[in-house]
């Protein structure tokens, strides 16, 4: 049992638990989550709303088709509806999830399905070229946002006179809805050269019938109980050092609680979010991180995306309408507009999913908005979110009686003192290799005392798949592989399960 090695993981979200299954399977049992919140799950977390369940945090299966381990994992649980578990479904190549049901204008009209197609495609077709420079072809200060103005600046000259500000009004609806899929407060933010090594994996996008948070809990029930102790911030993780436990063995690595309880472990995978990290980074960590990690964590982006749920008495939409989009008229991706936020803020939010199926959940709306103004919203009441919220859908439909919604929900990712924001994205400056140098356990190759003692996972650390589930489910699995390597040149894995 003394030979068992001590493994401590930080963070309980998809990451962390993913690491402890695949350490306790493999004969790990020295093993303790110690997580800062009083629930699992992290970003993956489902609330009763309406008449159902709705996510706080992640929301569909990117790419739910074989190469995707949340997919996988989730269908041998048999967490999802047939019909996404299809062959058909999974074939299907989703490159642009910008498919609009109905798109109104601020002056109250529906924007004709055409032009708004017309100017999807053409949007869709220079965010496919921007993917292209991850061997090169642009400088290193170039970002998404300037490549697509520069795509649009050369293109408009040949569109019909009387349609510019119109279709200018709708791409900069497309490049609000971009900041919520990649969480950065502007596309200009986004580093064009490495924006083509993020990978979509085929299959139509899908969700969970019974929440996203039933995959954690199947996770979770293949551990014993008490693996995750909850309530249990982590303040300091101490390593390179000769800490001696109650067992009288000598640890490197002594985890100190915000409570003063301590840990002592031979290893600790630290799964907090990269936002937590750029808050706290250089006292996180003692001795402290090396400068080129702390550099990655200062270089990356980590951005807000919220959620405004809306429960309606009666759908004001059509049955077969699955999302609405809202055009600012007058906006324009060329010209910079001076922002209020008091006033302005709801301007950024582009578009309202309707959740399915209205039967379980009720007739709900789900906005999503991100940015600044997302992290400005997080300041305003509840009261306030909703008359802003009922003047905006009666200004865009055109309908001053539209009914109020009957209950509204909003998220609050950026005011999370463990999160700190909702998911990362490579910002202008940083580049892939600090998703690897952020990545790499310590302490380096070549230091002489004991290795592995701090490894990192999360989803900022997967170099495809950041700001997904299954980026940080494989960054888990990962670092627990990198621990069973180690041990398994050494001796035998099976003597530690005694
Ligand atoms: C996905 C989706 N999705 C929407 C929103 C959010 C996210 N994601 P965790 O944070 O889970 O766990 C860490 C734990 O550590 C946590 O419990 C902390 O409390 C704890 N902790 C922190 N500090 C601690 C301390 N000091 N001591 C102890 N514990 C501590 N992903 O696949 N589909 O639809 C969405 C979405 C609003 C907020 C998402 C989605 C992201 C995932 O939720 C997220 O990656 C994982 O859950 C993270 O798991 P984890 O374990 O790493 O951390 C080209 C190109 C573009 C690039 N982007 C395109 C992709 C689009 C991404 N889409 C997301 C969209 C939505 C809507």
């Amino acid at each position: 049992e003394s030979s068992c090695p001590a493994v401590a993981i930080i963070g309980s979200g998809i990451s962390g638990l993913a690491a402890a299954q695949q350490l306790y399977r493999q004969g790990i049992r020295n093993l303790r989550i110690l997580e800062a919140t009083g629930r699992t799950g992290g970003r993956i977390w489902s609330q009763e709303y309406g008449k159902g369940l709705v996510e706080i945090g992640a929301h569909w299966i990117h790419g739910p088709s074989t190469k995707n381990p949340v997919f996988q994992l989730s269908s041998q649980y048999d967490l999802l509806d047939p019909g996404s578990m299809s062959e058909e479904n999974q074939l299907v190549e989703f490159d642009s999830p910008l498919i609009f049901s109905v798109t109104y204008s601020s002056s109250g009209k529906k924007i004709n399905c055409e032009t708004v197609s017309d100017v999807g495609k053409m949007y869709s077709s220079w965010l496919h070229k921007s993917k292209a420079f991850t061997h090169g072809g642009c400088g290193p200060h170039n970002s998404v946002g300037s490549f697509l103005k520069q795509e649009i600046s050369g293109s408009y000259h040949d569109w019909d006179r009387e349609q510019v500000d119109l279709k200018m009004s709708l791409l900069n609806a497309f490049l609000k809805t971009e900041c919520c899929i990649s969480g950065t407060h502007s596309m200009d933010d986004v580093a064009l050269g490495p924006f083509g090594e993020y990978t979509t994996l085929p299959g139509l996008d899908c969700t969970f019938p019974r929440g996203y948070e039933s995959l954690v809990n199947q996770i979770k029930l293949s551990l014993p109980n008490d693996i995750v102790l909850l309530n249990k911030p982590v303040r300091t993780v101490n390593w390179k050092g000769s800490f001696q436990g109650q067992d009288s063995r000598i640890y490197p690595v002594k985890l100190e609680c915000e409570n003063g309880e301590t840990f002592l472990a031979d290893h600790v995978i630290v799964t907090v979010p990269l936002g937590f990290l750029k808050e706290c980074a250089d006292r996180f960590v003692c001795p402290t991180l090396p400068y080129n990690k702390l550099e990655a964590i200062q270089n990356m982006g980590f951005g807000t995306n919220n959620k405004i749920f809306l429960e309606f008495e009666k759908p004001f939409w059509e049955p077969e309408c699955y999302v609405i989009q809202l055009v600012w008229e007058g906006e324009s991706p060329l010209v910079k507009s001076q922002i209020n936020l008091q006033q302005d803020w709801i301007k950024k939010l582009s578009c309202l999913f309707v959740l399915q199926p209205p039967a379980q959940i009720g007739h709900v709306l789900c906005g999503f908005i991100a940015g600044n103004e997302s992290e400005f919203m997080e300041t305003l009441s509840k009261e306030e979110i909703h008359s802003t919220m009922t003047n905006l859908l009666r200004r865009f439909t055109g309908n001053p009686n539209l009914p109020p919604p009957i209950n509204i929900l909003c998220t609050h990712w950026h005011s999370k003192p463990y999160t700190h924001g909702s998911y990362s994205y490579v910002a202008v400056g940083s580049s892939g290799r600090d998703i690897d140098i952020l990545a790499q356990p310590l302490p380096e190759k070549g230091d002489p005392s004991k290795p592995l003692q701090v490894l990192f996972a999360g989803e900022a650390t997967h170099r495809n798949f950041y700001s997904t589930t299954h980026g940080a489910l494989l960054s888990g699995w990962r670092e627990a592989e990198r621990l069973i390597n180690h041990y398994s040149g050494l001796r035998s894995v099976g003597n530690w399960s005694k």
